[in-house]
């Protein structure tokens, strides 16, 4: 069960192995949690409690094992609207479990109007005069929580209102990021605590590959912080640049906790060439009944004592037990084929057998483990290419109703006998995209879209739209609510593409035809087609405001108001994103283009927002440049010249802040932190009682 290659050691380090220095006043413990996905299907008469008995169960943990805070890495809720029932749920829990006296163990030593710069109160609510916080929460948003709307509010800036939850890594700008990170301490241990919330994958990888990500480092003692990274985006390809490579992430990190994809990975595995560890938490409810989220789900007491960490699996005992399996039904020519009379009743028999397999493996491992809930969930993905019939699932449904939490897909037909043997070219095998996208949220809207007009006849075909665009609208009418998502985006590429017709004076019919096609073509694809999307998704905003159907409340600055950038990022600064955004799309867009830059685009372009709203801290830190083209492996001596980075922020206001004091001691001196000085081990055991800084002692009775 432990296997030796997931104690990743570094040699020499060997101090955390004694009982009594484990949580001592030097190592700061965090909790680590993600994709918890409140109000999960909490109408289904069975399954309804789940992820709030998993979250109570969470904060139990950390409450037992003390922990200075929790980190979450997105998707806190799974809902982007979540229902009273589920707020009412998650504001009860972090009551319980938040509150309290227990005094705070660590200090924050950065600027954190910056840190928490899109926050009402921007400090740390456990320094709140007016709250008593026992366990400070800090998380950063999902793709299923995040923001939206003009004010650029999501669910978790209402628990961040309340004082329950610090919501950090709100980037604002969509052209530009750079990710000042919480500094905290606590006696000798130094942590630097950056987070990014989700960003659609394409966007952010393009801000990668245009070296528009940075991380802000502090000047001074660089190599005794402990730099821990949490940010919320597909980690496995899912397209050519519908992910985040791993390499895209800056070395200086050692850990790495990524959110989004629900597949448990928690044992922290080993980049190789950034050497920075990745833990992946996972889900810790299953939101889709695929192969990824049947693995066991556990969180993640990680510890860290100066530049140690050492990451414990805690097992969560109230998840719902799934069991997936796959038969292909050609491979039991013994038992049947096609032909054989009665096949179809042989088959249904073969899998009732099956899934009675699997619920009897259910009940065993459920033996002796009160908090799981009774019924499993049960999945037999049934390849029946070669001829074979598809039985009658609703009858089959009806013998498992009292045993199995999903009684009504059970089974899943297939048709591909290919998969199997596929499964490892996910990318270039349709049927693997399909089953990777599954892992991680279900199929979405927008890929149904499109698959549907990849696979539609010519004659309904789109003509105006583009199919992300349709794709989008359609997404955001289900998924947000957003009633007017399609409609707006109609009329809004409508309008665009009249305005283009008339701006490039075409009359005759056969002309107008052929330049729509031209004009609708040549945006595919393009951040002029994002950002087209995205006007008309605000619009659609806007007017539900208007109308007073959300009963938003409005900021006092006007400005605020009629900035309609970005869904994810629409808050106060001005300037960012549309300005640069269309000029770029408008390049690749041909001459008639420009003509049709009218409107909002022009609003607030100039001016960068980081200049505004970045203070103090700025020049404590040095900026470490994104580059993709870092060479695989590198001395640490190569990389200490950044002093002369052009990007390092120095031109940047002063604001006089108390917190930044503690600042003043850094020095200009830049030095990559030697990697191979980055201790750490972990522990691979499920066991939550287990004494988790063992020594080499520890770790050498268990290789054996
Ligand atoms: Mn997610």
């Amino acid at each position: 069960m432990i296997h030796a290659t997931n104690l990743l050691l570094v040699p020499k380090i060997d101090t955390m192995s004694s009982e009594n220095t484990i949580d001592d006043e030097d190592t700061l413990k965090i909790l680590i949690s993600t994709d918890i996905h409140l109000g999960y299907l909490e109408k289904d008469a069975i399954r309804g409690g789940d992820s709030y008995n998993t979250f109570k169960e969470i904060l139990e943990y950390a409450k037992k094992h003390q922990v200075d805070f929790i980190l979450m890495g997105g998707d806190l809720f799974h809902e982007n609207k979540p229902s009273r029932r589920c707020l009412h749920a998650c504001i009860t829990m972090l009551r319980q479990y938040c509150m309290g006296d227990t005094p705070i163990q660590f200090n924050i030593l950065s600027d954190q109007t910056v840190n928490f710069n899109t926050t009402k109160f921007p400090w740390v609510n456990y320094q709140d005069e007016n709250l008593n916080i026992s366990i400070p929460v800090f998380s950063i948003h999902g793709n299923h929580d995040d923001p939206t709307g003009a004010e650029g509010l999501c669910a978790l800036d209402l628990l961040s209102v309340s004082g329950l939850v610090n919501h950090f890594g709100h980037s604002q700008s969509v052209e530009k990021i750079e990710i000042s990170p919480i500094l905290m301490q606590k006696g000798k241990t130094k942590l630097a605590l950056y987070g990014l919330g989700s960003i659609p994958d394409e966007r952010l990888y393009r801000m990668f590959v245009n070296n528009q990500v940075t991380m802000l480092r502090p000047k001074e003692d660089q190599d005794e912080w402990f730099n821990l990274f949490t940010l919320h985006q597909n980690r496995s390809k899912h397209g050519p640049t519908n992910y985040i490579p791993e390499q895209f992430l800056d070395d200086f990190i050692d850990l790495v906790v990524w959110g989004h994809e629900h597949e448990c990975l928690i044992s922290p595995s080993r980049n190789e060439q950034q050497l920075f560890y990745v833990t992946q938490p996972g889900s810790s409810v299953a939101t889709s009944l695929s192969p990824g989220e049947a693995t066991k789900k556990h969180i993640g007491l990680l510890r860290v004592n100066g530049r140690k960490m050492n990451l414990q699996k805690l097992p969560l005992k109230t998840v719902r037990q799934f069991f997936i399996q796959d038969v292909v039904l050609a491979d039991y020519q013994d038992l049947f084929s096609p032909d054989t009379p009665h096949v179809t009743k042989k088959v249904e028999n073969f899998c009732y057998a099956k899934v009675n397999e699997m619920l009897e493996e259910a009940e065993r491992e459920r033996l002796g483990s009160p908090m799981t809930p009774e019924k499993p969930l049960v999945r037999l993905r049934v390849d029946y290419s070669g001829g074979f019939e598809a039985f009658n699932t609703s009858r089959f449904s009806q013998k498992f109703v009292d045993r199995v939490a999903n009684p009504k897909d059970i089974v899943h037909f297939l048709r591909r006998r290919e998969q199997k043997e596929d499964v490892k070219d996910e990318i270039n095998v349709d049927y693997g995209k399909l089953m990777k996208n599954t892992v991680t949220e279900g199929l979405r809207v927008e890929d149904l879209v499109k698959k549907y007009f990849e696979a539609a006849e010519q004659k309904v075909q789109l003509s105006l739209l583009t199919e992300q665009g349709m794709g989008k609208a359609i997404q955001e009418f289900v998924d947000k609510d957003e009633k007017d998502a399609i409609e707006e985006l109609i009329s809004y590429q409508l309008e665009k593409t009249q305005r283009h017709l008339l701006a490039r004076g075409v009359t005759t019919e056969q002309d107008i035809d052929a330049e729509i096609k031209n004009f609708r073509d040549s945006k595919k694809n393009t951040t002029e087609e994002e950002n087209e999307i995205k006007e008309a998704m605000n619009r659609a905003k806007a007017h539900r405001q208007e109308r007073g159907d959300d009963p938003a409340y409005r900021m006092s600055d006007g400005d605020v108001a009629m900035d309609s950038d970005e869904d994810a990022f629409p808050q106060p600064s001005k300037g960012r994103g549309r300005g640069a955004g269309r000029g770029r799309g408008g390049r690749g867009r041909g001459r008639g283009a420009a003509a049709s830059e009218i409107k909002p685009a022009s609003r607030g372009r100039g001016q960068k927002s980081a200049t505004s709203s970045q203070s103090s801290i700025m020049q404590a830190f040095q900026a470490t440049s994104q580059r993709s083209s870092r060479p695989a492996s590198f001395a640490v001596e190569d990389i200490s010249i950044d002093d002369s980075d052009e990007d390092v922020p120095v031109t940047k206001a002063t604001r006089p802040k108390a917190a930044s004091t503690s600042f003043a001691k850094y020095s200009s001196q830049s030095q990559s932190q030697s990697q191979s000085s980055k201790g750490v081990f972990f522990d691979n055991s499920d066991d939550e009682d287990d004494n988790p800084f063992k020594g080499s002692s520890r770790r050498g009775r268990k290789k054996t």
